[in-house]
Order: C-alpha cells, then sequence, then structure tokens
C-alpha cells in the first residue's frame, strides 16, 4: 500500500508529495503514483530527502535513462549528478528562463534536482507550464505556431568567452562541435498526456526557421514574456534536503541569482527523454 499524499501547489504546476522516502529503493506501486503525479502536475517537491548522489541517481533511473552533461562538471564517483556550485568566483548562470537540454534530438524527460548547500536568503528557482502558456494563447496565434518549426543552439547558453582561457576550453570546444544546432517544433505535443506546450525557450531557441529575421525575433521575444507570466509559474524557496522532480517536456525554469556572493550548491540528474513531435 503505498503512503503517498500530493498537495497540489499552484493551478498552473507544482505539487507537493509526502509519504515517500526516496533513499530507499523505489515500490513499483510508489513509482507509478510519482509518475502519474509528474503528468498530471508537472513539478514535483519532495522534503527532508537528505539522498547521496547515488540515491539521487537510482531514484532518478527508476524513471529512465540518465543523460552527462557535455559541459557541467559531475560527482566523479556518480557523473550523472551534474554539480551546480555557485559563488563569487563561479557565477550562475540559469538565471535565465529555459527548458534543460533543449541543443540535443531527444531532449531530457525531466530532471530530479536536489539542494545540497543553500545561501542564508535568497536562490529560488522558478517554474513555468508551457500548457498553460499555450493554452493561454488565442486560437488564431495557436494556428501560426502549430506549423512552426525552431532551431535550439548549444552555444546560447554556452558561449565560447565564458569558457575560453579556462581550463575547460578543450572540453567546450568538443561539446561545440559534438552538438550542431537542432530543429523542434516550436508547439510540443506531450507524448503521454497528448496535452500541447510551447517549446521554444530564451535559454536556447535562437530562431524560428519559417520566419524572416525579424519576424522570428519579434515572435520569439513575445513568447518568451508570454512564457514567464507569472500566472503559468510557481517560485519555490528550497530548504535543506528539499528535491524538485520537474517534466521537462512542457516546463520552463529560472534560478534567481540574488544570493551572491553567497555559495549555492544543487545536485541534479537529467533524464533522457523522446524527440519532440
Ligand atoms: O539551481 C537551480 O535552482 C536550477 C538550475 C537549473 O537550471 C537546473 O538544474 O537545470
Ligand atoms: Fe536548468
Amino acid at each position: 500500500m503505498s503512503n503517498i499524499h500530493i498537495q497540489t501547489l499552484s493551478p498552473a504546476l507544482g505539487a507537493l508529495v509526502s509519504g515517500v522516502d526516496l533513499g530507499q529503493p523505489l515500490h513499483d506501486e510508489d513509482r507509478r503514483t510519482i509518475h502519474d503525479a509528474l503528468l498530471k502536475h508537472q513539478l514535483l517537491f519532495f522534503e527532508n530527502q537528505a539522498l547521496t548522489p547515488r540515491q539521487q541517481r537510482d531514484f532518478a533511473a527508476r524513471f529512465g535513462e540518465l543523460h552527462v552533461h557535455p559541459v557541467y562538471p559531475n560527482v566523479p564517483e556518480q557523473p550523472e549528478i551534474m554539480v551546480l556550485d555557485t559563488h563569487a568566483d563561479n557565477l550562475p548562470d540559469n538565471d535565465n528562463w529555459h527548458t534543460d537540454v533543449t541543443f540535443i534530438e531527444a531532449p531530457p524527460l525531466g530532471a530530479v534536482l536536489s539542494a545540497r548547500e543553500l545561501p542564508p536568503v535568497g536562490g529560488d528557482t522558478l517554474w513555468s507550464s508551457s500548457t498553460a502558456a499555450y493554452d493561454a494563447l488565442s486560437e488564431p496565434i495557436k494556428a501560426l505556431l502549430c506549423g512552426l518549426t525552431a532551431e535550439h543552439e548549444f552555444t546560447r547558453s554556452f558561449p565560447e568567452h565564458r569558457s575560453k582561457n579556462t581550463p575547460h576550453y578543450d572540453r567546450w570546444r568538443r561539446a561545440r562541435d559534438d552538438h550542431p544546432a537542432v530543429v523542434h517544433p516550436v508547439v510540443r505535443t506531450h507524448p503521454v498526456t497528448g496535452r500541447k506546450g510551447l517549446f521554444v525557450n530564451e535559454g536556447f531557441t535562437s530562431r524560428i526557421r519559417e520566419l524572416s529575421q525579424k519576424e522570428s525575433d519579434a515572435l520569439l521575444t513575445f513568447l518568451f514574456a508570454h512564457a514567464a507570466r507569472p500566472e503559468f509559474t510557481l517560485r519555490w524557496r528550497w530548504k535543506p534536503h528539499d528535491l524538485a522532480f520537474w517534466d521537462n517536456r512542457v516546463t520552463q525554469h529560472y534560478a534567481v541569482a540574488d544570493y551572491l556572493p553567497a555559495r549555492r550548491i544543487m545536485h541534479r540528474a537529467t533524464i533522457l527523454g523522446d524527440r519532440p513531435f
């Protein structure tokens, strides 16, 4: 019997899940309950989950194969656990709205993020529901968007100047060469729920292919601002040992960089997904 309880946190997305210890092997029934909740709420929070990197990896791996990031550092003995350790000498670069790793053909299905070390105040994360953003558009705009495709580029969020003259430059160059621009539909259909969501993000989307440069710039500027409307979002104030699990197919997020020079450390496991359609 599952003891899981799910509490809705906001109309657009987000729920708090209690009654499960993610440090233990996950029973099939709990896995199903969590998966169903993820599909329904798009973003789940679990409190008091002091997981080791291995436990975090094992939990995430119950939902699919894991991705190893081409440039972010990881836990050496657990390469699937990415480390986001930000402070005055390693400035955060997630303080923009983005969907993770859309620069590959089959972007992640989801990600599991664990709060390891938090600043005394600040460092919240916001998420936005791409289905809520899509649903709120007018019918003529929806019809226009459904015929369009967009390019997503690694270098938009990982520009050369950030790694040039650092020890990571060779790794960055290899990652850039391995990741030519990819094309995704502007409106994506969720492969399980069938819901439609906006699938462009400021982090990686560079251009709508069927439009002129000026038209593309104007439309993307509108869509990026639209997706960030407070009505479609939830803001989470982290506590130690909080863990978030989001559906990366239908959400964007933004890590607020307001805590420097304090330090903030997060661990992420990223679950591979399928090709958007
Ligand atoms: O540090 C955070 O709150 C989120 C960072 C981020 O963008 C990610 O883990 O994908
Ligand atoms: Fe991210």
